[in-house]
């Protein structure tokens, strides 16, 4: 196991699961429509000091949020206490993710980078030059 470095979180814009000229680093996800899906990619550097089979494990975790402000991060979400309420109560359906328990307004899954290096072998490579043989 090794961590990463310099982990920055991409929205992918035109979801094509790959980082373009379009796609903007992002620390939260602005305004979500219910119901709909936004595509993100989490891109690290390797240390070069790591030997093949070596991972990396990420863990990434949405956390509801209240919405209605375009470009500032809503105020976390949580369950309304309790019976029904008179008010408007806030109940969260969420199930269990990867490190997260149901009904906690989270959902996390796990992923990671595993250290796939190239083996290579030694070589030797012999070339005899012999008189009226061009050299470059
Ligand atoms: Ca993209
Ligand atoms: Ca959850």
């Amino acid at each position: 196991m090794f961590d990463t470095t310099n982990v920055v979180i991409y929205q992918d814009n035109n979801a094509n699961g790959v980082v373009d000229a379009g796609d903007n680093v992002i620390t939260y996800l602005d305004e979500v429509a219910p119901d709909t899906t936004r595509n993100i990619l989490v891109v690290s550097d390797i240390p070069s000091s790591q030997i093949n089979g070596q991972v990396a494990g990420i863990v990434l975790t949405a956390q509801a949020a209240a919405g209605g402000g375009a470009g500032s991060q809503g105020a976390v979400l949580t369950a309304t206490a309790g019976a029904n309420t008179a008010g408007i109560d806030n109940v969260l359906a969420d199930g269990a993710g990867a490190t997260d328990a149901a009904n906690d307004g989270k959902s996390s899954v796990k992923g990671d980078y595993t250290v796939l290096a190239p083996v290579l072998s030694p070589a030797r490579m012999i070339f005899t030059a012999s008189s009226g043989c061009a050299l470059a």
